[in-house]
């Protein structure tokens, strides 16, 4: 892990990732409540809100429409992904994108990557994470890790233990940023942060809720010592994303 308060995806020592890796993850049905948002166009035009320290795609993304913005939105690169359209015997997200391609070739200020810690494939999961890890050294830029404890084992991945295991192997491996899920209070954040170290915590975003509760979520994570949040639907999935942000932004900085 290293201080990356000084990195352009942190201001005042939080940051708000505009996760917009649906399109791939979950695919046309993210898009429907607000089909305006299948269009990348407009998500990165919402990423130009203060509120936003980067918007994490997918390298086609990034090629088709990041250099338009390249002055009013900070990249960052998912390294991985997969669709939900195959059914594997346990979870793996492959890497289809090198550091070297994300930082040389589409200007990623940072890099993520998603780990299924607890999958039978957590262990080749492990060696990509090495090879992001230590590539992202050479480059300088900060590594995120969506820590989603998944797999066969794993029976509740929201429970606070679990979660909690899932975000201490990001600071075990060196990731500099890691995303959780929500663990539900801000009592059950605190455990979750307190494995953690110094490492910056983040909260994601899940399924679309009203704006009440998401943000007070947003207000216990970060009473609880969380550091913002890596967030999608409940920003593009809104009629008004400049909003919402709007009120994270009051509450974060
Ligand atoms: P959301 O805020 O919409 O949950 O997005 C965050 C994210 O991590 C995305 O980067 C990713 O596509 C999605 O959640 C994965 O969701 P799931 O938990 O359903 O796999």
């Amino acid at each position: 892990m290293k201080d990356i308060d000084g990195s352009p995806i942190v201001r005042n020592g939080k940051s708000v990732i505009l996760a917009y890796d649906h399109g791939l993850e979950h695919g046309p049905v993210d898009f429907k409540p607000q089909p305006e948002s299948a269009d990348p166009e407009n998500i990165f035009k919402v990423a130009r809100h203060d509120a936003v320290t980067a918007i994490a795609v997918q390298k086609g993304i990034a090629e088709g429409y990041h250099e338009k913005y390249r002055d009013e939105v900070n990249l960052m690169v998912k390294l991985n992904g997969t669709s939900n359209l195959w059914e594997p015997e346990d979870y793996y997200s492959p890497k289809n994108c090198s550091v070297r391609y994300a930082v040389e070739e589409l200007g990623a200020e940072a890099v993520g990557y998603t780990m299924y810690a607890g999958s039978d494939y957590e262990a080749r999961m492990f060696e990509e994470f090495r090879e992001v890890q230590e590539e992202a050294r050479k480059y300088g830029v900060p590594v995120v890790m969506w820590a989603y404890p998944r797999g066969r084992p794993i029976k509740n991945d929201k429970k606070t233990s679990t979660i909690s295991y899932a975000a201490r192997i990001g600071l075990e491996l060196g990731a500099d940023m890691v995303k959780c899920k929500y663990p539900g209070s801000r009592q059950k954040m605190e455990e979750v942060v307190s494995q953690t170290g110094n490492m910056k915590t983040v909260m994601s975003g899940g399924s679309k809720r009203n704006d009440k509760s998401f943000l007070k979520d947003v207000e216990e994570s970060v009473k609880a010592g969380g550091d913002g949040l890596a967030v999608g639907r409940n920003i593009f999935q809104r009629e008004n994303p400049e909003e919402i942000l709007d009120r994270l932004e009051d509450i974060l900085y």
